[in-house]
């Protein structure tokens, strides 16, 4: 008999054996309901089991909880209680209760299935009649254990892939490798097309072209580039310390030398003593005419005032993404200068979450584009990913070092893509 295997008998045969049961729920908390029903405070709980049922490749389905419980009298001896009786033996036969007379192939099936050697051991302390403080610390014990399971489960889907295709793992992984968020990642592998993609695996280089190539139409998705071509006059703003100043001079020398076009710089930036100075500088290295705005109608009048000029690159200083009043001055100028397009810099080296948080904060000041700094001081070149998707607007520069004018280069899907996944 398959309950005899186990060391225990089936129901109603009286003895102290060992009835194990198995109760099915969608939570722990409804199996520990259905227990309860079934076996009031003599059952104890000797093991459990989630799993999924039902679902594609790990997605969807259903959870379902497993418990197992085992009374710790027989029922013969809580007929008799019942009937306020001592037990004799033999005992007489007892339906089997309700949640299993109704399938009691399933009970049986149930016992078949293999119990974890912990669970095993509490089934055989069960024989010894535990108080209702062990079976708490017992159940207290299992919730634990299933808890742990479940975050185990948790962590283990959010590592891995769910795809169940060598390729599509084998991508996903080279993403996260390079720093892709997770959620992220797996919107671009769910764009790979499984139908051209081998069994077998891919050698690196092919899978990183593969990969690359969905990146690219992946981002330009997410940011389309503006339908209208950069305009005369550009306000960059950002963060303190991201960039903006240096990365001014390095494009307007090359405006300047490669293009030949006439420029001109603006500050805004009264802000800090050596501001203006750092900008001057620049401004007299490369032979440029500096003005310096103070309030949003001095914007206005100096824009006007180099209407002769081809580009014209206004510099802010920096704003702290916590400090209201200066985001605020800061949105005064831009509206000054409607005709502006305004730049957002960040530095790559901040984390995906900062970043994010500065796109919020910089939204109300209005930005057309992004300029990403500092690429050279990064390892993963994911958070440039990150900052696409959260801005929703393009990256136009890229900066990788202090040279000016080097160390820039114009960005593009494509570009970033190869950034990504082939450290370019
Ligand atoms: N490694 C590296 N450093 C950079 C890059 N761009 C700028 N820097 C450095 O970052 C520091 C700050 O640069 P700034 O141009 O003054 O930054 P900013 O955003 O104008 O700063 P505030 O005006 O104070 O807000 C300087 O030391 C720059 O040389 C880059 O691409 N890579
Ligand atoms: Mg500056």
């Amino acid at each position: 008999m398959r309950g005899e295997r186990r060391g225990g008998g089936r129901p109603g045969q009286g003895g102290r054996a060992l009835n194990l049961r198995k109760i099915e729920a969608e939570s722990y908390r409804e199996a520990l309901a259905k227990v309860r029903t079934a076996y009031g405070d003599d059952a104890l709980i000797v093991g459990t089991r989630t799993f999924q049922r039902g679902g594609v490749l790990g997605l969807g389905g259903k959870q379902v909880v497993e418990v197992y419980v085992t009374e710790t009298k027989t029922r013969g001896e809580r007929l008799m209680e019942l009937r306020g009786q001592a037990p004799r033996m033999p005992l007489p036969a007892v339906a089997a209760p309700a949640a299993y007379a109704a399938a009691p192939e399933q009970a049986d099936a149930a016992l078949d299935a293999p119990l974890p050697a912990a669970a095993r051991e509490r089934a055989a302390a069960s024989e010894r009649a535990p108080s209702a403080i062990d079976r708490r610390l017992n159940e207290i014990g299992l919730v634990l254990e299933q808890l742990s399971g479940e975050v185990q489960h948790l962590l283990r889907r959010s590592e891995g892939p769910p795809w169940g295709h060598p390729v599509l793992e084998e991508a996903y992984a080279l993403l996260r490798e390079r720093d892709v968020e997770d959620d992220l990642a797996r919107q671009l592998i769910a764009r790979l097309d499984r139908a051209v993609l081998p069994e077998e695996g891919m050698d690196e280089a092919a899978l990183r072209g593969l990969v690359a190539a969905h990146a690219a139409r992946f981002i330009d998705a997410l940011a389309p580039a503006p339908a209208a071509p950069a305009g005369r006059v550009t306000i960059f703003v950002g963060p303190t310390g991201v960039g903006k100043t240096t990365t001014i001079a390095k494009l307007a020398a090359r405006e300047r030398y490669s293009s030949g076009r006439s420029v001109a710089l603006i500050t805004l930036d009264t802000f800090r003593i050596a501001a203006v100075d750092q900008l001057r500088k620049y401004a007299d290295i490369i032979g440029l005419e500096l003005k310096v705005a103070t309030d949003p109608p001095g914007l206005r009048e100096a824009i006007d005032s180099l209407a002769a000029c081809e580009r014209i690159f206004v510099d802010s200083a920096g704003r702290s993404p916590a400090d209201e009043l200066r985001l605020g001055e800061l949105t005064s100028f831009v509206r000054a200068a409607p005709d502006a397009q305004v730049s957002l810099v960040l530095s790559a080296t901040a984390s995906a979450r900062t970043l994010r948080r500065s796109i919020d904060r910089f939204a109300r000041v209005g930005f057309r584009d992004l300029v990403l700094t500092k690429l050279d001081e990064t390892q993963g070149r994911g958070v440039i990913l990150s900052a696409i998707a959260h801005a929703a607007r393009p990256v136009s520069f890229l900066t990788n070092g202090q040279n000016v004018p080097d160390d820039i280069e114009a960005a593009d899907p494509q570009r970033i893509a190869d950034l990504l996944l082939n450290g370019g």
